[in-house]
């Protein structure tokens, strides 16, 4: 059966959740669930009645909807019937059913449960890009483009650029070649082959650190370039590394206020679009950049 592109979105959004640890934001989530209310997004949901009661939340019955983003997450463990509904109905059907919680979502793995009152206000809210940060790779992301922290050449390198490249396979390489380089501040777009989680890689290239005045322009383009390719090629969720803050050398408190200013500024000038950006710090010292930032008092307004 064929999977609904919300639906596949909402799965890399709960598995992006999982991933990213306990604060998580729920908003990357929740813009999907809306913006899939609007646009007849459909969920896979046990037909019987009698399915739903191992989902059971407490001794008096009263029991949580599982609803599952695919027939994988259905299929991982025992077999249950169960068919593709719009969205927007199974929650009609919690809305008349005062012993229904909530709805689990892929309760075999990597679940989570959204109870009555959430649903009430995903419901409600209108859906808005939203930046995450994340401590870990790029390359275990689930989105529709993860962004490479290329060289010129796009032909592969150390740091998170060697990561893609050995994720993605030989392939990648081949469709690189024919890019024929990038220039610095500029981004470029192929498709993720080996990295099965992803539509698609956004190779974009950092400067590397001197100093000069135009080291924070062209830092500022890569970020902002690499939305307008995703938003080009259809993608609604996006994955950056730290770009120009590993071998580039560019000094993580002027990098991270630049990266985040480009994102806010390129989110407030495309208020159509809705995007879910997630920052992926590969080490510690790159997240407590991004959390310093976010302390400090309008640093970047
Ligand atoms: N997996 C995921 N992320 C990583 C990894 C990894 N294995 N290694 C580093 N990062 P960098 P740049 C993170 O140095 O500074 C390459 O050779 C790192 O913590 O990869 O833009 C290219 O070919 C940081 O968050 O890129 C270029 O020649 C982010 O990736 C040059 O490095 C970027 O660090 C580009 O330098």
């Amino acid at each position: 059966m064929k999977m609904h592109n919300h639906i596949l979105e909402l799965e890399r959004a709960i598995w992006n959740w999982h991933y990213s640890g306990e604060k998580a934001a729920l908003e990357p989530i929740f813009n999907v669930i809306s913006q899939g209310l609007e646009e007849d997004m459909q969920a896979l949901t046990p037909m019987a009645t009698i399915d739903f009661q191992r989902f059971a939340a407490n001794e008096e019955g009263k029991c949580l909807l599982p609803i599952f983003t695919s027939e994988t997450e259905l299929n991982k463990e025992e077999k249950v019937s169960a068919s593709w509904r719009p969205l927007r109905e199974i929650f009609e059907v919690i809305d008349q059913w005062p012993d229904c919680l909530g709805v689990v979502m892929n309760p075999w793995d990597k679940q989570l449960v959204l109870t009555r009152d959430a649903l009430q206000m995903v419901r409600c809210r209108q859906p808005k890009s939203h930046l995450a940060f994340v401590r870990g790779s790029v390359v275990d992301m689930h989105v529709g483009a993860i962004v490479n922290a290329a060289n010129r050449s796009l032909l592969g390198g150390g740091g998170v650029d060697g990561a893609i490249h050995r994720a993605a396979g030989r392939e990648l390489l081949a469709a690189c070649i024919k890019l024929n380089g990038c220039d610095t501040g500029k981004a470029k777009i192929t498709d993720a082959y080996g990295i099965t989680y992803a539509d698609h890689i956004i190779h974009t290239v950092g400067p590397i650190y001197s100093g000069r005045e135009q080291d924070a322009d062209l830092l500022s383009s890569c970020y902002w370039n690499s939305l307008d390719l995703a938003v080009e090629n259809g993608c609604v969720s996006v994955a950056f590394p730290c770009i120009s803050m590993g071998v580039y050398g560019y000094p993580l408190p002027e990098a991270t206020k630049i990266s985040l200013l480009a994102v806010i500024r390129w989110f407030e000038a495309h208020k159509d679009a809705v995007m879910n950006v997630y920052f992926c710090c590969f080490n510690d010292r790159e997240m407590e950049a991004y959390m310093k930032l976010l302390e400090g008092e309008n640093e970047f307004s």
